[in-house]
Parts: structure tokens; sequence; C-alpha cells
């Protein structure tokens, strides 16, 4: 009994094998990073804050870094391709239209974290080095995942600068809303193909010691509403949330093959942000411009019934079609974009969470309804 006592208390707090300290950006491959940054700004409300370009020292290339509280984003294309590096951007924006090359993860100590990873069969990409400016000195490495999408490791050693070296700070395209639309990256979804999600949640259980989330959705769901198989992957600390999406052989043609056929392959579906005013946010991105997801009137009338008291009234979630989601821990509130390209590929969720740790699988029915309505729309179902 003592000696059991004393033993899993020490199995508990076994050191991370991969520390993670959170998501350090979600960089595009886009047409058009001008027009991008334009769009994150005015219609997401996101804060430009660095640049590199021609007009700084690169010539092939101009990335726009913009950010909302913790998180950021990176829009680059190519100007003028010269490199190897530049026929992989205008390839990847050829292949699959505007899309996220790379799910970058600040870690503590990346020789360590990429050796862990190499060692535990993650494909290098980038061998850990130095990389420096004025502002300070980082380690970068990268290793890769599903489809052409990569997880850059960076190690800020002593780096003040605002994003990484090679950037220089560049003023807001417009003023920032007063208060920030979203503070956080949620999660970060990967759509895979059909049979594939055990060995990718695999993937990050053996190179990055990430653990299963208990949500998950299999084929009880995914036949009769979904369409999809989904698992989620985090960090210890549950900073970094990877869901993995495949596609479900259902009566419909899934959404993740439709997916996987305009993107060209496995790639990144969509990224969750966190807000803590879902309400100010969709109402200021609805004016901006973005597109929501539809959610049937039916939904509202029943949602008092299950759903209990949230801090938002029934009439007000109806109004905006927010969803809501209730487990043990608590609730959540979520809104879906429609895809944010002419293909239907990436979108974005909002997600208010409060204790609910969940991703919204009570809201599958009305969601992937809602997202049929749209494949059919497109002629893809
Ligand atoms: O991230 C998730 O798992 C939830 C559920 O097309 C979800 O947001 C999964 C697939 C999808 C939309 C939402
Ligand atoms: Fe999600």
């Amino acid at each position: 009994m003592t000696e059991t006592m004393n033993q899993t208390p020490v199995t508990a707090r076994q050191a991370d094998p991969f520390p993670v300290k959170g998501m350090h950006a979600v960089v595009f491959a886009v047409g058009n990073a001008k027009q991008a940054a334009h769009y994150y700004s005015t219609a997401f409300g996101m804060k430009r804050v660095a640049y590199s370009g021609p007009e700084n020292g690169s010539r092939e290339t101009a990335s726009y870094v913009l950010e909302s509280g913790g998180a950021r984003f990176v829009f680059t294309s190519v100007v003028k391709q010269s490199t190897e590096h530049g026929r992989f951007l205008a390839e990847h924006v050829a292949a699959h239209g505007d899309g996220v090359i790379d799910l970058a993860l600040e870690v503590p100590d990346v020789r360590a974290a990429y050796a862990y990873a190499v060692e535990h069969g993650a494909t290098g990409l980038e061998e850990p080095h130095e990389v420096g400016d004025e502002h300070g000195t980082v380690v970068l490495a990268a290793v890769a995942t599903y489809g052409e999408t990569r997880h850059t490791l960076v190690q800020r050693v002593d780096y003040t600068g605002p994003y990484l070296p090679g950037y220089v700070a560049a003023e807001p395209v417009v003023e920032p809303p007063a208060k920030r639309f979203f503070q956080a990256i949620d999660h970060c979804v990967g759509n895979v193909e059909l049979g594939r999600m055990n060995d990718w949640v695999g993937f990050y259980n053996r190179v990055m010691g990430f653990t299963n989330m208990k949500e998950f959705v299999g084929d009880d769901i995914a036949t009769e509403y979904s369409a999809l198989m989904s698992k989620v992957v985090a960090d210890g600390t549950l900073k970094v949330k990877f869901p993995i999406n495949e596609p479900a052989v259902a009566r419909k043609k899934s959404q993740i093959d439709e997916y996987l056929e305009f993107y060209g392959g496995p790639g990144v579906q969509h990224i969750a942000l966190a807000t803590n005013d879902i309400v100010a946010t969709v109402r200021g991105m609805r004016a901006a411009g973005v597109e929501f997801l539809d959610t049937p009137d039916s939904y509202y009338d029943t949602l008092g019934e299950w759903a209990g008291e949230t801090r938002v009234p029934v009439a007000v979630l109806r109004e905006l079609k927010i969803l809501v989601d209730r487990d043990e821990d608590g609730y959540l509130l979520q809104i879906f974009t429609k895809p944010v390209q002419d293909r239907p590929t990436v979108f974005f969720e909002l997600i208010e969470r409060h204790g609910s740790m969940g991703f919204g699988k009570g809201n599958f029915k009305a969601l992937f309804e809602a997202i049929e309505r749209e494949q059919a729309r497109r002629g893809n179902l």
C-alpha cells in the first residue's frame, strides 16, 4: 500500500518528453499576402506587427505578421522566385490554393525537441540552427507532419524582435478594434486520408509525446451525422490541441473528401480562435463581411431544454447563429466561418469556453447539416 502510494506520484511527475510553450504561429502560403494581411486586419481585427520583403532584404518573398493577443498568423507570398524555398511556396499555392504550411511551436529547447522527434520517427526538414539579428538569437528546426504541412520548432534564446530575425516592425494596416476579436489559438485541425487518422494520432503520441483527449468522434456519429471520424491529441499542458479528422464512408460524400479533393491532399482544415466575447466578435466580423455557417431556427427552439443557462440569452445566440455545447465540466459557445477562399478548404472557428474542454460534439448534427447544405450549393454532394 505504502509502496504504491510512493510510486504513483513519481510516474505522474515523469518529465514531459516534449515540452512545448504553445503555438508560435500559423503560417499561410497565399497568392497575395498583401491583400491577405488587409483581410485579416479589417475582417478578423488582427494587428500587423512585422514584415519581411524586398524593402528589407528579402528579394524572394513578402511576409506579413499579424497578431490578436497571443494568436499570431503569418502570410507569405512569392515576389520573385529564386530559390528552392520560393519554388516550394509557389508550388504549394498552385497545388493547394491559399493554405497553412506551418503550425509552428514554441519550445524551450529546440535541439532536444528535434532530437526526440526524429528519434521517434519524425521526418526532419531542417536541422536545428541558430538565426540572429540585432534583436537577438533564436534556434529553429522543422519536422514534417501530414501532407505538405510542417512544424517549425522555435526557441527564443534572447530574442526581443517583433517576430523572427529578418523581420522588421510594421505599422497596423488599420486601427485594430478597441476590443480584440480573439486572444489565442485554441486548436488547429488537420484533415488526413481515409484510414490514416490513427496513424497520425500515433505520430503525435510517439513523436511529441502528445496524449489523446477524451472527445473523439467514432463510427456511430460518423455514419449518422458527421461523415468524419476525429480524435484529438494535446501536449501535457493542453496549450496545443490538434484534432485529426478522416473521412467516414457514410451515405453522402464526406466534407473531408471534399476538402481533400479541392486542397489536393491532407492539410489544415480549420483554426479555432479563443474569444471571451463571442457575441461582440461575431457582430464585428459579420459587419466586416465574414460569412458564417447558418444554423436552422429549430436548433434554438429546443436549446434551453438541454443547454441550460449560458452567459448569452438564447435570442442573441439565435440571431447570430452561435452554437452551444455542454458537458460535465461546463459549456462552450462556438461558430464556424464558411471557407475563407474560393476553394472549399480552410475555415475558422470562434470558441468561447466556460469550463468545457470539448470541441462541440453535441453540435455535430446541426453543424454537419449546415456544412452539407453548403456542399450541396457547391455541387459537391
Ligand atoms: O475541432 C473540432 O473537432 C470541432 C468539430 O468540419 C469539427 O470543431 C470537426 C470537423 C469540422 C467542423 C467541426
Ligand atoms: Fe474545432
